[in-house]
């Protein structure tokens, strides 16, 4: 198997990096995208030493770049004790398996990079499944590998028998882990589903982004929730939801969630849809944007895409237009992200800035999320008979009651509540329920 797995008591990994430049794409672009692989790399524990961009017209079907670069590189193993080249585009098992050839160290993909950070930062058993679900279907298709492997040992490429029959083994025993991993994970899924239920009747805001746009600050800077933050990507796997108040006193729920990147691996967006729930269940998405970074546009594009898949994986096909979403563009502290705001405010009709980290914008932020609070709900009068216990429980436990009356049989109330509630409150016998009008200062 390739899957990329270092011990973790030898992180002296020394790599080298490889990026290909296509038509279509600047240099500057493929630029960034290898920056990015270096940060990724160096999260994953490995030292960055050399990196190589080379311009093609298309890659190479054996090896993807030139056999000319690929001398280069056997060089710099050479030379520079290198052990580890990482290329930033997918390669085919084939691929992998040429260029190791040649180069005779470990070679490794941005996926299966981005695989090995996530079961390094995996905590809780929800996300230590998930990873390994998505590890386990990357090296499906790679298993030949070590047939092949076993196969020169046992004498001779091409020999029918037990290396094949070894082959079909392996892979049979990988599908049947998967299943059972996927059961588990359906197990722990639906308990993590009944916790979620209790939190149905408030508001839920959900922060996404890409990876280090700075989510968790904000999370902690809304709700003091002493969340990891670092530099380093992929800080945060599981989704940490904290209660959040606003200035009249109430409260909203707040959830971090995963961040996402350029050519997240499709195994993981589909083995993260349990994680990803709080972003199909949402009532408001906040999309965070370092807006201080040359690629905040791109990034964008990136992340609503990953959105689409979560959405549609979640069996919810075009919700995604359905949740109203802010955009929050973060960092406006950077000189950067000071000069680009302006422009991207005005591109972006239903967005914010701010600075997560120093607080600024803060307050208008959470004016807005208030805002979407408001328009799912409505201020009425209603009235009914005090015989009717349970609607009147009803309406204590769900509303905000704003006057309470009994005269003789009746009781009115004055209170504001979410549209779907009026509609219950409305089915019970013997109700009359007047709209009254909203109240800009009041609600
Ligand atoms: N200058 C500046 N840095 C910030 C701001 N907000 C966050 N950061 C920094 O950006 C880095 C990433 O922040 P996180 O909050 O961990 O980002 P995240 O989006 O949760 O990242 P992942 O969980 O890894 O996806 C940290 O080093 C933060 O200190 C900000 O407003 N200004
Ligand atoms: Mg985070």
């Amino acid at each position: 198997m390739t899957v990329y797995s270092p011990p973790p008591d030898k992180p002296e990994e020394r790599a080298c990096l490889v990026g290909v430049k296509l038509p279509g794409a600047t240099y500057e672009q493929e630029k960034e995208n290898l920056q990015e692989l270096g940060q990724l790399a160096s999260t994953a524990g490995a030292e960055v030493v050399e990196t190589i961009i080379q311009q093609r017209t298309r890659v190479d079907g054996a090896t993807y770049i030139g056999k000319g670069k690929i001398e280069d590189i056997e060089r710099l193993v050479q030379d520079k004790g290198l052990n580890l080249v990482v290329f930033d585009d997918d390669l085919s098992p084939a691929q992998a398996r040429n260029i190791e050839n040649l180069v005779k160290v470990n070679v490794i993909d941005r996926t299966e990079l981005i695989l090995d950070i996530f079961s390094r930062r995996a905590r809780t058993r929800q996300a230590k499944l998930q990873v390994e679900i998505a590890q386990l279907n990357y090296a499906l298709p790679r298993l030949k590998r070590l047939w092949d492997h076993l196969s020169r040992q046992a004498g001779g490429i091409g020999t029918r028998g037990p290396g094949e029959t070894q082959l079909e083994v392996d892979r049979r025993r990988v599908r049947e882990r998967i299943l059972f991993l996927k059961k588990e994970l359906e197990k722990i899924s639906k308990r993590v589903g009944e916790r979620r239920k209790n939190r149905k009747d408030v508001f839920n805001a959900t922060i996404v982004g890409y990876t280090n746009a700075g989510k968790s600050t904000l999370l902690n800077r809304l709700s003091g929730a002493g969340v990891l933050e670092s530099g380093q990507l992929f800080s945060t796997l599981d989704s940490i939801s904290r209660k959040v108040g606003l200035p009249d006193g109430e409260e909203f729920v707040l959830t971090d969630t995963v961040g996402f990147i350029r050519k997240l691996p499709t195994h993981l967006v589909a083995s993260f849809r349990a994680t990803l729930i709080d972003v199909a269940e949402a009532d408001l998405l906040l999309h965070l944007v370092d807006v201080s970074s040359p690629l905040f546009e791109d990034r964008i594009l990136i992340v609503n895409d990953v959105l689409g898949k979560v959405l549609k994986e979640s069996g919810g096909q075009g919700k995604t237009l359905k949740i109203p979403t802010i955009v929050v563009f973060n960092k406006t502290d950077r000189e950067t992200g000071k000069k680009a705001v302006a422009a991207a405010l005005k591109s972006y009709p239903a967005s914010a800035s701010i600075s997560a980290a120093k607080g600024d914008g803060i307050d208008t932020l959470l004016g807005m999320i208030k805002g979407q609070i408001d328009r799912n709900r409505v201020k009425a009068r209603v009235e009914l008979p005090v015989s009717d216990g349970r609607t009147i429980a009803f309406i204590e436990s769900s509303a905000r009651i704003l006057e309470r009356t009994v005269e003789e049989e009746t009781i009115r109330f004055v209170l504001i509540t979410d549209k779907k509630d009026i509609g219950k409150i409305e089915k019970a016998g013997n109700v009359r329920v007047t709209i009254l009008p909203h109240d800009p200062n009041g609600i």
